[in-house]
């Protein structure tokens, strides 16, 4: 697998804000939390991690655009590329010391996303993609399951956050989905998510009221191992609207048809 320099540049960013992660995971209770929203808490090790991936990118490539969860967006002199970063996808988690966390870089070139790295320093597991070039872990060139339908697959999901997405509408989502389905998950880090559909992990993936940042490189990471991913309407807003539905082609559109069914009326 060659990687290009670019990409290698994302792989070299996203371990080192990785190890201060890991570091800091060793020594959660000294952490400083502030909270941003209902549900939404950061705390030094997330901006720490933001500080190194943006050092490293900024350094690299000085004229992109950088999005990233924890700073101000910087408007790049080159208009066609962006960095978009989670520097720590799945901070309630960390905070409770549960390893399932990741670091999320993409890299957007005229709005398409072309390079995607998701790592989680914990388990020391890297995900990686280029547009056209496939999707690996570590190694590993990923592939997305093979289950066509529902029954046999498991499938995860996110819960909308107070405030963002719609809990009723997800409530619905949910007791239709489990009733057809062979297992549900929620495990608390998008990013990490998508990188579970890419590697087969999760059969089929959904949530509403997410952010660019939580499900960029995890875009790529499905589509370049065979998978399909779009908005709750099958449209391709997905990080406008920060609603995502994944899964191979079957999978996909399983879930999609089961979004579709009328919400009943109580
Ligand atoms: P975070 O840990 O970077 O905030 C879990 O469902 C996903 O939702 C995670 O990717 C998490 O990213 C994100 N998330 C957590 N709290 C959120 C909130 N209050 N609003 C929106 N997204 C949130
Ligand atoms: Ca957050
Ligand atoms: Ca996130
Ligand atoms: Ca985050």
């Amino acid at each position: 697998m060659a990687r290009s320099a670019l990409l290698n540049v994302m792989v070299q960013a996203a371990i080192k804000a990785g190890k201060s992660l890991g570091r800091d995971f060793g020594e959660v209770q000294n952490l400083q939390v502030s909270v941003k929203g209902p549900g939404d808490f950061v705390s030094n090790a997330d901006r720490k991690a933001e500080k190194i991936v943006k050092d490293e990118l900024m350094k690299a490539r000085p004229t992109y655009g950088f999005l990233g969860e924890e700073s101000e967006e910087i408007k790049g002199t080159d208009g066609a590329h962006r960095w978009i970063v989670d520097p720590l996808d799945g901070t309630t988690n960390f905070l409770h010391g549960i390893p399932q966390f990741a670091v999320s870089i993409a890299l957007e070139r005229n709005n398409e996303i072309v390079a995607g790295v998701v790592f989680n320093p914990a388990t020391d597991e890297l995900y990686t993609a280029e547009r056209g070039g496939g999707a690996f872990l570590n190694d590993r060139r990923l592939r997305v399951g093979a289950r066509r339908v529902l029954s046999d697959s498991v499938i995860g999901c996110g819960v909308p956050h107070l405030g963002r997405g719609n809990h009723g509408k997800f409530l619905v989502e949910l007791r239709h989905v489990m009733g057809e389905v062979a297992g549900i998950r929620r495990l608390g880090s998008a990013s990490l998510d998508l990188a579970y559909v890419a590697a087969g992990r999760f059969d089929g993936f959904w949530e509403t009221g997410l952010s660019a940042w939580d499900i960029a490189a995890g875009i790529l990471l499905i589509r370049e191992a065979g998978g399909y991913v779009s908005d709750w309407d099958g449209g391709s807003s997905i990080l406008e609207t920060g609603s995502v539905v994944a899964g191979n082609e079957y999978i996909q559109k399983a879930l999609l048809d089961v979004a579709k069914r009328p919400v009943p009326s109580r």
